[in-house]
Formats: C-alpha cells, structure tokens, sequence
C-alpha cells in the first residue's frame, strides 16, 4: 500500500467513525420515545416521572407500617408531585380521620383512598369539548409564549380531522414573528389542513376575522386560532387577546366556542399562577396542559382543578401530533397511582 493509500483508508475509517456517531447519538435523541399505541399505556409512560415521585415514594413510606406518624409523613411526598398545600392537607386529614375510625388497615387501602379522592377532585368525568350548535366550532388558543401553543393546536387539529372526515381551518394570529407564521404553516401543511395568515405584524384581530369569514363561507367544521405568546403581566398585549376573542363574533355570534388556555406543566405553580391571570381577561373555557410527560409535577392537575375551578380538557405527552389525549380523571389517577 503506497502512503497516498493508507492515507485515503484513513480518512475514509473517520468519515465512517463519524456517520456511526452522528447516526447513534440522533437515534437516541429521537423526540418520540418508545411507540406505545395503547392509550392507556401511553399515558403511563408519560407520567413516569411522577408517578415515580410519587408511587414509589409512598409505597417505600407505606412499607414501614400504619400510623399517625407514617400518614404524616406522606404529606411531604404529595407536595413534592405538586398536589399543593390545601389539597394535600385536606388528604392528609382525610386519610387520619379514615385511620382512626378503622377504615384504613394496608397499603393498597390507602392508595385506593388517595385515588378516590383524586377523582372526585378532578370532577370525575370527561369535560368534553364544546360544540357550536352550527359549524364551525371557533377555538380560540392562548397561552405564555413557550407553553406550547402551537404544537397543542397541531396536536388538537390531528384529533379534530378525525382522519379528514372532519375539515379544520387554523388561524395564525401569531403575527408578531414571522417563525411563528411559518411554525404553525408548517404543522399546517403536515397534517393537510388550510391556515390563513397575514402578514408579518398584521393586525391579529384581522387575521382572527378573516378567518372567521372563511370558515364559515367555505363550511369548515373546526377553527383553530394560534395567538401570541403573551407575557400575563402584559397589560396591553392582553387587552388585544380580548379584541381577537370579540372579533369572531361579526360572523359568529357565539364564537369563540372554546378559550383553551396552554399551560407548561413543567412550570408547576406559576403556571397556576399565569392562568388566574390570563381569566381575569378571557372566559377560559377549559386547559390543555401541555408537557406532561417532561415533568415529575404531575400533580399540578389537581391544583388547576381545585384553585382554578376550570376543567383540564386535554393533556400533551410529547412533540407529536398524536401524543395528546382528552383528559379523563378516572383513567389519569389509574395511570398515576398504579
Ligand atoms: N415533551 C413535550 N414537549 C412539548 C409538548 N408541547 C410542546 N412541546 C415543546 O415545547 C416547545 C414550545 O412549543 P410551542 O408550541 O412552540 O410553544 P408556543 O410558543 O406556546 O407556541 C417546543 O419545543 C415543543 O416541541 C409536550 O406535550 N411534550
Ligand atoms: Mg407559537
């Protein structure tokens, strides 16, 4: 073999080395996660994290034997998932009420206690989304930018369409960058819905109209409108949420149908925080809590339920169109306690 080879050999084993690198560290960052298709299962893996928290925690608590003491102490554990204080403390007091009258004699007693009250607190049944009388149904999305609005409304459209039975039109009324114009373009043209777009900086309410006009002209079913990721604090940017909420109306004199707010599970408290804002400006018809499979506060469900009194319609388990489900308390609980 002459240098000249050995040197082309050389280069040609790095260039390998390389691509086998590139090819094992991107299959291990893939964004789905092992493909689960059960529903329930999937929902389960998702709240890993917590369920980790939490489960494992009061078993291990559990194991050490029924008492005061021990009931006591799991009130540690459940704020850790960020059940949250009041909640929390009203468990605490009910499992030692149930103790002390006898109701209470193992671990698996215990833990069928804390689900029963999880589902009661949760509301017990399915919220369901709203329907307009006539099409098209208007969803209006909000959320602080970053929570996952557009990915949610990606996911919400693929569970919408049904398959293409169903015709969903998106409105970008996101205007104030032009990246987020072409995120939701892009989810768009995925899923091989129609979106209507103004211009960079155009007016959102504008957008929001147009739109209006369309899908009710064109006879779609669904509308989904994309909105600015909003600071709370903003007083102004809030105010022209209310103006796209009121603009629809023209067209559609009971739109919006839904306000779905989007809120980032992985922020725990503030994001409680955020939605009492975000109500004090918009009827908040229901929460799409977004990013729970990211996170070991899991718990914040039942802290939204509770403070919030607005119901938790859809919860997102990942990056892709088909990671979200419509909430439903009983299955949740099962999936976080079991
Ligand atoms: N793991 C995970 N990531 C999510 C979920 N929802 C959104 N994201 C990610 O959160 C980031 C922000 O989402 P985006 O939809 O752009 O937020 P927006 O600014 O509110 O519109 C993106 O990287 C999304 O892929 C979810 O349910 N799970
Ligand atoms: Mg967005």
């Amino acid at each position: 073999m002459t240098q000249e080879q050995l040197v082309l050999a050389l280069i040609a084993l790095a260039v390998a080395v390389v691509v086998a690198v590139l090819v094992l560290a991107g299959r291990r960052r893939g964004p789905a996660g092992p493909r689960i298709d059960d529903p329930f299962e999937r929902l389960r893996y998702a709240l890993g994290k917590t369920r980790g928290g939490l489960l494992d925690a009061l078993r291990a608590r559990l194991g050490r034997g029924l008492s005061e003491e021990v009931v006591d102490s799991l009130e540690e554990i459940l704020l850790r998932a960020d059940i949250g204080v009041a909640t929390t403390r009203k468990l605490i007091d009910g499992l030692k009420d149930a103790l002390r009258s006898g109701k209470l004699a193992s671990e698996r007693e215990v833990l069928d206690f804390l689900r029963q009250e999880l589902v009661a607190k949760l509301g017990g049944e399915r919220a369901g989304l709203a329907e307009a009388p006539r099409k098209p149904t208007v969803i209006l999305v909000a959320g602080v930018n970053g929570a996952g609005k557009t990915t949610s409304i990606a996911k919400l459209t693929h569970w919408l369409a049904k398959g293409g039975e169903k015709k969903v039109l998106l409105a970008a009324s996101d205007t104030f960058r032009a990246a987020a114009v072409d995120q939701l373009a892009t989810w768009a043209e995925r899923l091989g819905v129609e979106i209507v777009r103004g211009q960079q900086g155009a007016d959102p309410a504008s957008v929001a109209h147009d739109a209006c006009e369309k899908a009710v002209a064109r006879g779609f079913d669904y509308l989904v409108i994309d909105t600015a990721g909003r600071l709370h604090t903003d007083k102004n940017l809030m105010k022209e949420l209310e103006k796209i909420s009121r603009v629809g109306k023209k067209h559609i004199p009971d739109a919006p149908h839904e306000v779905l707010l989007v809120l980032d599970a992985t922020t725990g408290q503030n994001a409680v925080r955020q939605a009492k804002a975000f109500t004090e400006v918009i009827p908040v018809t229901g929460i799409f809590l977004a990013k729970l499979d990211g996170t070991a506060k899991g718990g914040i469900v039942v802290v939204i339920r509770e403070e919030l009194g607005i119901p938790v319609k859809f919860v997102g388990l990942g990056e892709q169109p088909q990671d979200m489900q419509a909430f439903d308390a009983e299955r949740f609980v099962q999936a976080l306690l079991s």
